[in-house]
C-alpha cells in the first residue's frame, strides 16, 4: 500500500468540507487569514441536499464566494488541488461518504467529526484508508490544527481563542490527544509555557481511532520543525505502550512529555467508563496509572499530575532553548480580522441603534412572550382570544368581562352574508380563480367609512361631542349643518322595525357587565333622534362597538385616559371588524371553491349603460 504522508498540512493545503457547516468554514477562513495564508484553505463544500450553488464567506474584510456541489465527484473534478476532506457528515452518512471520498486518489487526509459511528464501520474505513495510504483523523473528534497552515473545522475554537493561543504562527511543540476539548486546553498550556504549537491532532475518543497516537508521534519525530512532543493519553487501550517501545528502541528521540488522564479511576471500586467510548480499562495495563508509570520508565517526561503538566512542558522547553535546539522566532503580529457583528454585540463591544422597535411580542427566548406573558401562562390562565388580543393590541391584561366583550364583537362581526361589499368582492375574486389570501384581502380592502370601517370615526365623533358637552340634539344638528354623516349611524337593511340582533346581544352584555356606559348612553340618545327622522338611522354594529369600546377603555381601570384616547386616535377599533370579518371572508372563499363556482360576470340587465349620445362633428 502507498505510504501515508508524513506532513498532512501546509500553507497551501486545500480542502473540501462535506456538510453545510458555514460557521466552521468561516472559522477556517478567519484562521487562514490571521495565518497570512494567500488563499482560503477551503476550496469547496459538498452538500447533497441542495443543487450546485455559491455560498458567501468573508476573507478578512472582503466577501468571497465558495462553490457548493451536490456531488462529491464534481467537487473533486473541479478542484484537483484538494487533498484534505473534512467530513461533517452525520453518523448515519459518514461511512458511505467517507468510502466514496477514498475513491479519489487526490485525497490524502480525511477528518471525520461525527460521533457514534459503529465500530465495525470504522474498522472498514481504517482498512480501506490503510490500503490507499490515507490518514484518517477521527471519528468523534474536533480534528486538528497546524498553526500558520491549516485548521480542521472548529478546532481551536473562536478567533479570540486562536489569537490568545498564538495559533496563527508555528511554535516548536507538537501534540496529540484523544479529546478535542482537551486539545484546546493543550493549545492554551503550550502557548503559555513555550514558543507555541507546531501542530496538534485530536484523534478522537473511539475505541478504534482512524489514526493512532503512535502514527502522529512518528510523524512529529520525522518533522524537523517539531522539537518536542506532548501526548495527552487517557485510560483505556494500550497505544501508549507503543510510544514506550518507540522511545526504548530509539525510534523516538525527541523529548516526549506525556500524561494519561483518568488516574482517578483507582478511587472507584469497579471499572469506570469515562466519557469516550474507548476510555475504559479492561485490564490492569490499560489503566492511566499503569501507563503513566510505563511511560516514565521508558524515558518520557511524566508529571506528577495533570495540574503540573504545564510546568513540566515549560521545563523541557526551556532546556531545549538553553541547549540551542529551539531558537524562539521573533513575534510578528497577525493581520486583524474584523470581528463578527453578532459576536461583537454579544461581548458588548459595539452598539447600534435598532432599525425598528417592537413592544408586543418576543420570540427570542425559550418561550414566546405576548406582552411579557409566557405563552404557557396565557393558556394556563385560559385567557382566550380576547385575552390574547388584549395583550397584543393593548399590551394589557384585560379584565375577564373585557375579554368576553372582545370575543363577542368578533363573533357578531364574523359575517353578514354574501351581499355586503367585502363578501361580494371576496366571492368575485375567488370565482376569478384567485387564491385565499388574494380573495381575503380583496374583501378586506372594501372596509372603510361606509362599510365596516366606521368604528374609529364613530368613537371619535361621539366622544368629541360628549366630552365637549354637546347635547345629543345639538350634536345631530351640528353634523347636519356641517353636511356630515354621523359615523356609526344608519344601516342599509336594519332599522327600528327590523332591529339588528347583533347590536341587541352586545347591548345586553355591556349593560350588565361594564362599570359605566356613559358614551353608549349618549349614542343611544342620538339614535333616538336620528331614528325619529328615518327608521334605518339606528346605532349600527360599527357605531355600537365603537362607542362601547370607548367606555371600556375609559372605565376598565387598566388604561389612563390618555392611553384610552390614543388607542382610538391610532385606529385600533376598526381592527375588531377587520379581524372578525376575516373569518367570514375566508368562509366565503372556501364556500365558492367547494361549490365549484366559475368566473363571475355581472349580468347586463343589472347594468345601466349611460353612454353620451353620438356627436356629429
Ligand atoms: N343618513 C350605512 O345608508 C349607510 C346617515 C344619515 C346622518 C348618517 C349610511 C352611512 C355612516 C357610516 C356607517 C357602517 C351607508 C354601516 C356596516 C356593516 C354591516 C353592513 C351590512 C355588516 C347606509 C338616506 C338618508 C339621507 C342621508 C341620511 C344616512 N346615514 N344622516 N348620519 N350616518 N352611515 N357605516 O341606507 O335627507 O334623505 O338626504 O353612511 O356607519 O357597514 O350589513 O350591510 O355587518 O356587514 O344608503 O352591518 O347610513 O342611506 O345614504 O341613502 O341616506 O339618511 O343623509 O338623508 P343608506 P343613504 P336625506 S354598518
Amino acid at each position: 500500500p502507498p505510504a501515508k504522508a508524513s506532513s498532512l498540512f501546509s500553507k497551501h493545503t486545500k480542502s473540501i468540507v462535506w456538510g453545510m457547516q458555514t460557521r466552521a468554514v468561516q472559522g477556517m477562513l478567519d484562521f487562514d487569514y490571521v495565518c497570512s495564508r494567500e488563499e482560503p484553505s477551503v476550496a469547496a463544500l459538498v452538500y447533497p441536499f441542495t443543487g450546485d450553488h455559491k455560498q458567501k464567506f468573508y476573507w478578512g474584510h472582503k466577501e468571497v464566494l465558495l462553490p457548493v456541489y451536490k456531488n462529491m465527484g464534481d467537487a473533486m473534478k473541479k478542484h484537483p488541488e484538494v487533498d484534505v476532506l473534512i467530513s461533517f457528515a452525520s453518523l448515519r452518512s459518514a461511512f458511505d461518504s467517507t468510502m466514496e471520498t477514498m475513491q479519489y486518489p487526490q485525497i490524502h487526509t480525511i477528518a471525520i467529526i461525527a460521533e457514534g459511528i459503529p465500530e465495525a464501520h470504522t474498522r472498514k474505513l481504517i482498512k480501506r484508508a490503510d490500503e490507499r495510504g490515507i490518514t484518517i483523523i477521527g471519528p468523534a473528534t474536533v480534528g486538528g490544527i497546524k498553526p500558520g497552515c491549516f485548521k480542521i473545522g472548529n478546532t481551536g475554537g473562536m478567533l479570540d481563542n486562536i489569537l490568545a493561543s498564538k495559533l496563527y504562527r508555528p511554535g516548536s511543540v507538537a501534540y496529540v490527544s484523544r479529546s478535542g476539548g482537551m486539545s484546546n486546553e493543550l493549545n492554551n498550556i503550550i502557548s503559555r509555557t513555550t514558543d507555541g504549537v507546531y501542530e496538534g491532532v485530536a484523534i478522537g475518543g473511539d475505541r478504534y481511532p482512524g489514526s493512532t497516537f503512535m502514527e502522529h508521534v512518528l510523524r512529529y519525530q520525522d518533522t524537523p520543525g517539531v522539537k518536542m512532543i506532548v501526548v495527552l493519553g487517557e485510560i483505556g487501550g494500550t497505544e501508549e505502550y507503543k510510544i514506550c517501545q518507540g522511545i526504548r528502541k530509539g525510534r523516538i528521540t525527541k523529548p516526549v512529555v506525556c500524561w494519561c488522564i483518568g488516574t482517578c479511576a483507582t478511587l472507584f471500586s469497579s471499572e469506570v467508563q469515562f466519557g469516550h467510548a474507548g476510555a475504559c480499562a479492561n485490564q490492569a495495563s490499560e489503566t492511566a496509572v499503569a501507563k503513566n508509570q510505563a511511560l516514565k520508565e521508558a524515558g518520557a517526561f511524566v508529571p506528577k499530575s495533570f495540574d503540573v503538566l504545564g510546568d513540566l512542558i515549560k521545563t523541557v522547553y526551556e532546556d531545549l532553548v538553553a541547549k540551542g535546539t529551539i531558537v524562539p522566532a521573533e513575534e510578528v503580529p497577525p493581520p486583524t480580522v474584523p470581528m463578527d457583528y453578532s459576536w461583537a454585540r454579544e461581548l458588548g463591544m459595539i452598539r447600534k441603534p435598532a432599525s425598528f422597535m417592537t413592544s408586543i411580542c418576543d420570540e427570542r427566548g425559550q418561550e414566546l412572550l405576548y406582552a411579557g406573558m409566557p405563552i404557557t401562562e396565557v393558556f394556563k390562565e385560559e385567557m382566550g382570544l380576547g385575552g390574547v388580543l388584549g395583550l397584543l393590541w393593548f399590551q394589557r391584561r384585560l379584565p375577564r368581562y373585557a375579554c368576553q366583550f372582545i370575543e363577542m364583537c368578533l363573533m357578531v362581526t364574523a359575517d353578514h352574508g354574501p351581499a355586503v361589499s367585502g363578501a361580494h368582492n371576496t366571492i368575485v375574486c375567488a370565482r376569478a380563480g384567485k387564491d385565499l389570501i388574494s380573495s381575503l384581502t380583496s374583501g378586506l380592502l372594501t372596509i372603510g367609512d361606509r362599510f365596516g370601517g366606521a368604528l374609529d370615526a364613530a368613537a371619535k365623533q361621539f366622544s368629541k361631542a360628549f366630552d365637549s358637552g354637546l347635547l345629543p340634539m345639538e350634536f345631530v344638528n351640528k353634523m347636519k349643518k356641517e353636511g356630515r354623516l354621523i359615523m356609526g349611524i344608519g344601516h342599509r337593511v336594519k332599522s327600528i322595525n327590523n332591529p339588528d340582533m347583533r347590536v341587541q346581544i352586545l347591548k345586553d352584555f355591556v349593560k350588565q357587565n361594564f362599570p359605566a356606559t356613559q358614551l353608549l348612553d349618549y349614542a343611544l340618545d342620538v339614535e333616538k333622534i336620528t331614528t325619529s327622522k328615518k327608521p334605518n338611522l339606528i346605532l349600527n354594529v360599527d357605531g355600537f362597538i365603537g362607542v362601547a369600546f370607548v367606555d371600556l377603555l375609559r372605565t376598565c381601570d387598566v388604561f389612563t385616559r390618555d392611553e384610552a384616547d390614543e388607542f382610538v386616535e391610532i385606529g385600533a377599533l376598526n381592527g375588531i371588524f377587520v379581524l372578525g370579518r376575516s373569518m367570514g371572508f375566508i368562509g366565503h372563499y372556501l364556500d365558492q371553491k367547494r361549490l365549484k363556482q366559475g368566473l363571475y360576470r355581472h349580468p347586463w340587465d343589472d347594468i345601466s349603460y349611460v353612454l353620451p349620445e353620438h356627436m356629429s362633428m
